[in-house]
């Protein structure tokens, strides 16, 4: 059993490996297939960036794709980055650049403000039918230093209250078990079984 998964990040291609490895599934994504196009994201919203990458790629493939758009939406920053995550630096994506800005902006910010949230839209399309489409969210605060090599992005500086630890100090089974993206995996496997039928 494959599942096809529209994303060129390989943070997310390694977490969704996992988390669709527990069901059985093999997981393929843009990576195996580099002569399919970039998706140019030019939605307003999560789902609507979600939708483009994986209903472009299912007419392509003519076959079912998900798609993760994801991103930090920091309170202070009043919910910026949010959809423009991938790209807060500029393009193309520089992780470390990224995170040098977020804490630039958040200079001078007090602990009890730097309130954030990390959310996942996933959309699973299939040609001729209505997407399926489950959200998760994780809840934290920003650092004001690095910290952990786990994982991707701003990971090390997502702090997670409940753990003492930022999400790159967690395991990555941990992290699954309790990230936006973990939690919206949860909800799709709840419902796309039925889905495919119908
Ligand atoms: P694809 O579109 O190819 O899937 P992308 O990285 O461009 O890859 P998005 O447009 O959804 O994906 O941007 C998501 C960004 O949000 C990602 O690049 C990270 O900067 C951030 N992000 C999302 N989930 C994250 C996580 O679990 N940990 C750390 N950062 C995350
Ligand atoms: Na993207």
């Amino acid at each position: 059993k494959t599942i096809v998964i529209a994303t060129r990040n390989p943070g997310k291609a390694k977490e969704f490996t996992k988390l669709f490895a527990e069901k059985g599934y093999q997981v393929k994504t843009l990576l195996d297939y580099p002569e399919l196009p970039d998706v140019e994201e030019t939605g307003r919203t999560f789902e609507e960036n979600a939708r483009l990458k994986a209903e472009t790629i299912a007419a392509i493939l003519k076959q079912p794709v998900l798609a993760d758009d994801s991103g930090l939406i920091v309170d202070a920053l009043d919910g910026m980055p949010g959809i423009f995550s991938a790209r807060f630096a500029g393009e193309p994506t520089n992780n470390a650049a990224n995170n040098a800005k977020l804490l630039h902006e958040l200079t001078g910010v007090p602990k009890e403000k730097r309130t954030a949230t990390f959310h996942c839209t996933l959309v699973f399309a299939a040609p001729d039918k209505e997407s399926l489409v489950v959200e998760g969210d994780w809840a934290g605060e920003i650092g004001t230093i690095p910290r952990g090599d786990h994982g991707f992005g701003y990971d090390p500086l997502f702090f997670v209250p409940e753990e003492q630890k930022t999400a790159a100090e967690l395991s990555d089974e941990r992290k699954n078990e309790i990230s936006h993206r973990g939690l919206a995996v949860a909800k799709l496997k709840d419902q796309w079984e039925n889905w495919l039928k119908n």
